[in-house]
């Protein structure tokens, strides 16, 4: 008894500003943490992108021709405010206009993300998140955003993968890693972010009462390693720690437990300010959005330093000494780039998410990053990300069947953008950008495999 997909729902794709834009430093964008930081050697910066800026008429036309219902696109934050806050860039609002209003020409729903990983670096010399006025600033442009797209865009989400930026903050470069206890710093910022996207969701509240608002994070099933019950409890915690802190708090406006004991025994509690919990407890976000790649296994930790593994491909930590290591998963293949691929975790996934708060969900994110080759032709045979959607559609249909309320599945990305820490090669969407590493070529968009595929996927509303 497999259940239908919804009607109207939401077939889409994914995007985020700094890594389809291109246009850095034009009509007056300021400069962003991405645009200062170092770059990873050997793959390219972000100042062409897929050169989205110029072409976002192009673009909107091939989401169109997808048969798109929704696009999730994300805003820069230097564009409508070059310095963080101060005076509004017209120019920024101008194109975010053009944008939205392109998109509903085509029956696009707008999916606006406000914030992903591209903190202005105005902000960021003053301290960035470990400075309470960041909330400020966070929640003044929530408002111009509001009162500039409020009357187009429906639905927000406010902080893409919050809980990513917190756990990698080295990564994503928002936190010196040469700071004496940078954990404590970065759970003062969680804080800080925390208060500022609960600012955000009233606000869109009272300004919209017709919108919907829903943090954005990257939540995924944890594995115990084995059935040893010491596994098991790593497993727990870590599930806390990486999933349910961020989302306890957007719903219920409470610090997990689990999370705060973890907190108070190592010494990273962080600084609340009387009238923060209750803002956070009055923040009620509509649904759920998150992010979905790969599911993560892990074992006990018994304080070895070995358990802390540098070698994940985006340069990113896995371990912590006495919490918790990353255990590779025998029963799942990996991609490319050595991440696990795991359908039926997708399906675990919607449902301990929907099983926690029962609001509804939406995927923005899911996808396979592969080296694409263009044939001959204009042919681009990605017949491994066909299969790779496939096996997750078909376990998203049986969430759905399970009773998870599911309104849209925006799968990453809906055009090839530079990855976060490996370039341009390593692609993502339903459309090819003709471009190298590091030669721009013609930038021409070409429709893949794939493309027509999910065109077909969402002609028959998910039957194919
Ligand atoms: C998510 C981010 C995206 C994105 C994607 C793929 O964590 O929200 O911005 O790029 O992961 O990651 P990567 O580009 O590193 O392959």
């Amino acid at each position: 008894n497999l259940k239908k997909f919804p009607d109207a729902f939401f077939w889409g794709g994914s995007t985020s500003a700094y890594q389809i834009e291109g246009a850095w430093n034009e009509d007056g964008k300021g400069p962003s943490v991405i645009d200062m930081a170092n770059h990873v050697e050997g793959v390219t910066d972000f100042k062409v992108a897929s050169d989205h800026y110029h072409r976002y008429q192009e673009d909107v036309a091939l989401l169109a021709e997808l048969g798109f219902k929704a696009y999730r696109f994300s805003i820069a934050w230097t564009r409508i405010y070059p310095h963080g806050s101060g005076e509004v860039n017209p120019k920024g609002i101008e194109f975010y206009n053009n944008l939205i209003n392109e998109l509903i020409k085509n029956n696009i729903e707008p999916i606006v993300t406000m914030y992903h990983f591209d903190l202005p670096y105005a902000l960021q010399q003053k301290g960035g998140w470990s400075n309470r006025e960041t909330i400020d600033a966070f929640e003044t442009y929530s408002k111009t955003l509001f009162a500039n797209f409020g009357d187009r865009v429906n639905y927000w989400l406010t902080i893409n993968e919050q809980n990513m930026m917190i756990l990698h903050g080295d990564a994503i470069g928002t936190i010196d890693p040469n700071l004496e206890n940078p954990k404590k710093e970065l759970y003062q910022q969680n804080h800080h972010m925390l208060v500022a996207q609960a600012k955000a969701m009233k606000l869109c509240h009272q300004m919209l009462p017709e919108a919907k608002i829903g943090p954005a994070p990257n939540i995924v099933s944890i594995y115990p390693a084995s059935a040893k019950p010491e596994d098991v409890l790593a497993a727990d915690n870590f599930a806390a720690i990486r999933n349910w802190l961020y989302l306890d708090m957007a719903v219920f406006g409470r610090y997990n437990n689990v999370v705060w004991s973890y907190l108070e025994e190592n010494g990273y509690t962080p600084t609340i300010v009387e009238g923060d919990m209750d803002i956070l407890a009055n923040a009620n976000p509509d649904f759920i959005a998150f992010n979905y790649y790969t599911s993560q296994s892990v074992a006990e930790s018994t304080g070895d330093p070995s358990d802390i593994n540098h070698t994940g491909d985006q340069h990113i930590t896995i371990g912590e000494q006495g919490v918790y290591k990353g255990h590779k998963n025998e029963y799942l293949k990996t991609n490319e780039f050595g991440w696990e691929i795991d359908p039926v975790g997708f399906r675990t996934t919607l449902r301990e998410i929907y099983s926690r708060y029962h609001l509804p969900l939406i995927v923005t994110e899911l996808g396979l990053g592969a080296f694409d080759q263009l044939e001959e032709d204009d042919i681009v045979n990605d017949s491994y990300r066909i299969d790779f959607l496939k096996k997750h559609l078909e376990q998203l249909q049986l969430a759905i069947s399970d009773g998870v309320e599911v309104f849209g599945f925006c799968p990453w990305s809906a055009i090839d953008l530079v990855s976060t820490h490996q370039g341009s090669s390593k692609r993502y969407g339903f459309i090819y950008v003709n471009r190298d590493e590091f030669d721009l070529k013609d930038l021409r968009r070409i429709r893949k495999q794939s493309f027509y595929w999910y065109q077909g996927v969402i002609a028959s509303n998910g039957d194919k």
